[in-house]
């Protein structure tokens, strides 16, 4: 399958002042050999700067009189961390380790391609976030699990596949800074149970070897069956010693034989996957199990905290899926072993367009926190609309959640700052497949460029990732970067606005979780339902309700708790609220179900309206690919609109002020 470059493509060419004179590049290390991470990085540089600029660099001993680019490993750096500067036309590339050189590498391209000057360049940067991590849901068969753009580029008919592509992919994910991926499905089943087998650890392997010239650790998921599944034993109870042992010897063989492993993802005792309840014990049980295994090889357990009743009747109202993740690990703090790490969704259901941050975050103090978003958009227009995640994903990592004084929020939890953990970080679900450009939706690439940019540096603002997606990708141009810029930073508002109002989510086809179906879950065992009928609409997760509201520290929790407080857009997530409600902006309930649904509509069709005059500007493949999409998206978001709009006309009897047609 043909694949492009997305926003590493250096055939656009561009200028760059201060790069005049540049020919060379030298490399000064403290006597070690060079690394694949440095080899690396050179050649990225001679293929950037021969694609863009023209110049072909030259590796030399020492720069002499020749400007050029000096990749220099030194002390007192903090790992990952780079400095690139100019200094009398000379460039520097300083780090401690080799992965901080390459990392600098992309930033001096970078640089050159946002059309940022040379001289005076001085640029010193540390990732925020130690893990930042991608999930991919691949399965071994090539089809991938929310996957909306094409097949797996990992697998195909139970073999891994390795290839062109794969370094393509590496150089697309170190070059935003992802240090670990995770290659398989949290839903190990089938083929994949086998791939910590001598049946594919030579191929794990050789992916794991291409990973590690980039900086990136390979993670694989792991079926918590393993042992039972591979016909080996017939329990997989964590406090058995034949189990513990078993996983003892095949952690040996697997990070005996593929030593750039970085761990295992594991999804237990969760919609029907094994876990440790089988056996009566807790996850800490499992997790710690495995755990000790790996820890010999310095390997990490990332353990998820999805866990909750799939099986629950919608007449039961005290059940609240909601509490589930922390109702389940709370309890366990600082029952794990250092090398586990907790994965967390953002929101406590899953994904939705607008979720409050889950409670664990700031409910545990003694555990690894890692936190869990998805870019592949399964409920935010499924890479067929335009949804730019990032500034989301900011509101997240900038909640306070009020565990402690300072150094509070999501992100100082995830970076390390509130309880001085190292293991820990920013995971999110990949958006990729073979699509010739990667991500189905050309403009779904500004969301995985922008978790990569965001878990470095999560100070940078949404725009700003944005800006240079798009300079990246498309090249300077003012109306581009204009249309674009306001595309993306529209999206979000404009997909939550045509789409289930005020945090109450879901309201989706079953089992595909595309297009409107407001009961399309109502009746159904997955607790997830908006409790809708004549008089009003909301979940009551007061405390009068499930109590739900009341899992966060205060003042969250009396904000939560309190109809009057609660802000708007969570409004019916913590609340059963009648339709003739005013909200803080002075609008009802139900007139503000009608004007966001019509306004979202009308957002939608000035961003394409504004694209389309990008015709003859963008080049044309992608132009016409994005077309398509955003033919879909109109057309899409009316019916949303008109479903929502009818729905609620029907159920609540009030008309729309504005006299609009509704259905
Ligand atoms: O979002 C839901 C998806 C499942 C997924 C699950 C999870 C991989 O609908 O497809 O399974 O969450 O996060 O484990």
């Amino acid at each position: 399958m043909e694949f492009e470059q997305a926003w590493l493509d250096y055939t656009k060419k561009a200028s760059c002042k201060g790069s005049e004179d540049i020919k060379y590049i030298c490399v000064k290390t403290r006597g070690e050999e060079q690394d694949e991470l440095i080899k690396n990085g050179i050649l990225e540089l001679q293929r950037a700067f021969a694609g863009i600029l023209g110049i072909e660099l030259t590796v030399c001993q020492n720069l002499g009189e020749g400007h050029g680019i000096c990749l220099t490993l030194t002390e007192g750096i903090q790992t990952e961390a780079y400095h690139v500067y100019e200094n009398k036309g000379e460039i520097t590339i300083e780090a401690s380790d080799s992965k901080g050189i390459l990392y600098g590498a992309f930033e001096l391209i970078r640089q050159v391609r946002i059309g940022n000057p040379l001289g005076g360049l001085d640029l010193f940067k540390a990732p925020k976030m130690p893990m930042r991590m991608l999930n991919h849901w691949d399965n071994m068969d090539g089809s991938i699990e929310r996957g909306y753009s094409g097949e797996s580029f990992f697998f195909k008919q139970d073999r891994i596949l390795v290839d062109e592509r794969t370094v393509t992919y590496a150089r697309l994910t170190a070059s935003v800074g992802i240090n670990a991926v995770v290659i398989n499905n949290v839903n190990v089943k089938d083929a994949a149970t086998w791939l910590i087998t001598e049946r594919y650890l030579d191929k794990v392997k050789e992916l794991s070897d291409i990973f590690a010239g980039y900086g990136i650790k390979l993670y694989m998921s792991l079926n918590y069956a393993a042992p039972i599944e591979l016909g080996e034993l017939d329990s997989a109870d964590p406090l058995s010693e034949d189990v513990r042992g078993w996983w003892k010897r095949q952690m040996e063989l697997v990070f005996n034989r593929v030593p750039n492993l970085g761990g295992f993802l594991i999804k237990a005792d969760s919609e029907g996957r094994p876990g440790p309840f089988t056996y009566g014990r807790t996850h800490a049980d499992g997790a710690n199990m495995l755990a000790e295994a790996a820890a010999p090889y310095g390997g990490k357990i990332i353990w998820r905290c999805f866990v909750y009743n799939c099986q629950q009747d919608w007449r039961d109202y005290k059940t609240d899926r909601a509490r589930s993740g922390y109702d389940n690990f709370k309890g366990l703090d600082g029952e794990f072993l250092d090398n586990v790490i907790l994965q967390i969704k953002n929101g406590p259901m899953d994904f939705q367009v607008r979720e409050p941050v889950h409670p664990l975050f700031g409910g545990m103090t003694q555990t690894n926190q890692m936190l869990e978003v998805q870019i592949a958009q399964e409920y935010t227009g499924q890479q067929r609309h335009l949804c730019y995640l990032i500034p989301m994903f900011k509101e997240v990592l900038k909640f306070r959640t009020y565990v402690q004084e300072q150094d509070d929020t999501v992100e100082d939890i995830v970076s390390g700052r509130t309880f001085g953990q190292h293991n820990c970080g920013m995971a999110a679900v990949a958006n990729t497949g073979d699509d010739a450009n990667w991500t189905g939706h050309d403009m779904a690439a500004a969301n995985w460029y922008g978790f990569g940019r965001l878990a470095f540096e999560p100070e940078l603002s949404a725009e700003e990732i944005a800006k240079e997606w798009i300079r990246l990708t498309f090249g300077i141009d003012k109306q581009v970067e204009e249309t674009l810029l306001f595309m993306l930073m529209t999206s979000w508002k404009a997909y939550e606005e045509y789409t289930s109002p005020l945090g109450i989510g879901w309201m989706v086809n079953p089992n595909y979780h595309y297009g409107p179906s407001v009961d399309g879950y109502e009746y159904s065992r997955w607790g997830t339902y908006h409790r809708a009928d004549h008089m009003g609409i909301g979940v009551d997760r007061s405390r009068e309700g499930t109590g739900y509201a009341l899992l966060y520290n205060e003042p969250n929790a009396s904000v939560y708790d309190d109809k009057e407080k609660c802000p708007d857009e969570l409004l019916l997530f913590f609340h059963h609220i009648p339709y003739t409600w005013k909200l803080k902006s002075g609008k009802t309930v139900i007139q503000h179900i009608y004007d966001t649904h019509f306004d979202g509509v009308d957002m939608v069709d000035e961003m394409v309206e504004r694209f389309m005059k990008l015709e003859g500007i963008l080049p044309q493949k992608p132009y016409l690919r994005m077309v398509e999409r955003f033919t879909h998206q109109k057309e899409h978001a009316r019916e949303w609109r008109d479903q929502i709009n009818a729905y609620f006309y029907r159920k609540s009897g009030i008309s729309d002020e504005k006299g609009r047609e509704i259905y």
